[in-house]
């Protein structure tokens, strides 16, 4: 696929996907929902990715759906179109793991985007909020479920009624991003951790993703049985061989994702 309004491309065992719609402050629109599957679809059947990079500018990663282009929608439409759905699917069903670097806004679909990924680095310039109230609706794109998951039902309360920003620090605090860095170093600092999730066991890596969002499905229970068949499966993989003669061996394992 022409790529219009993303860059994508592969380093090494990272696939790379840049939001690129600076005029727009990386808005999403229709065109961008395609391109986005498209790209995940990419790399989910190339074996050589073992962790995708998403990112978008340092004004924004993104300000969320794109509003000129839902002003003139009808609920018909919207609902007959699925317009954003196959996005959230596609990003929700995606095995590998995703790191988000965040700069900037990170606002309304932006943020059930960014919230969709696993581990999310920030630079301290990063305003996150779902601020659909302000323009008549909520969330839709997961936004009520998993940021009440993330950060408890009063603080996911008062952003989603006031549709007030919080920045980086306080993101971290309420454990709605992994860590918080310079700006000009966020990229750099989110390339890092996909390089590490991306050197160990990609059958591990897999199963490990997995499980913990099952943590958001399942009662304790249910989750701990789920955990234990996974675990039990991975002791066939050659990558738990391998680990485990290279701790014996002290040396670094080469795991294969078998
Ligand atoms: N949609 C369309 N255009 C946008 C958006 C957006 N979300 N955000 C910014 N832009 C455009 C502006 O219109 C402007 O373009 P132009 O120069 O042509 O007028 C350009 O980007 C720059 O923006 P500003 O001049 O406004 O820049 P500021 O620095 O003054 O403000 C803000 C930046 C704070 C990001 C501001 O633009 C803003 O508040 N944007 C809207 C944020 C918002 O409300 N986001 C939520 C959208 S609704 C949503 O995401 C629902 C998702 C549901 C998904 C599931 C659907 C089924």
């Amino acid at each position: 696929m022409e790529y219009q309004v993303l860059k994508v491309s592969r380093e090494g065992p990272l696939g790379l996907i840049t939001i690129n719609r600076p005029e727009a402050m990386n808005a999403l629109n229709s065109r961008m929902v395609t391109e986005l599957i498209s790209a995940f679809d990419g790399f989910e059947k190339d074996d050589e990715v073992r962790c995708v990079l998403i990112a978008g500018d340092e004004n924004a990663f993104s300000a969320g759906a794109d509003i000129k282009e839902m002003a003139p929608m009808t609920a018909v439409q919207m609902a007959m179109t699925g317009h954003f759905f196959p996005l959230w699917d596609r990003v929700g069903r995606f095995p590998k793991p995703i790191v988000g670097a965040l700069s900037g806004f990170v606002l309304g679909g932006g943020l059930e985007l960014a919230m969709s990924c696993d581990v999310l680095v920030a630079s301290e310039t990063t305003e996150l909020g779902q601020p659909e109230i302000d323009i008549g609706i909520i969330p839709g794109g997961g936004g009520t479920q998993r940021l009440t998951r993330a950060v408890g039902k009063y603080k996911a309360m008062e952003m989603i009624l006031t549709g007030k920003r919080i920045g980086a620090e306080e993101a971290k605090t309420l454990g709605l991003v992994s860590r918080v860095v310079a700006k000009e170093a966020c990229l750099t600092e989110a390339k890092k951790v996909a390089t590490e999730i991306a050197s160990k066991s990609p059958v591990a890596v897999r199963q490990a993703k997995m499980a913990v969002n099952k943590a958001f499905e399942m009662g304790l229970t249910q989750g701990i049985d789920f955990e234990r068949e996974l675990f039990y499966l991975l002791f066939a993989s050659e990558d738990k061989t391998e680990g485990m003669k290279a701790f014996m061996e002290k040396r670094r394992p080469e795991f294969k994702g078998k």
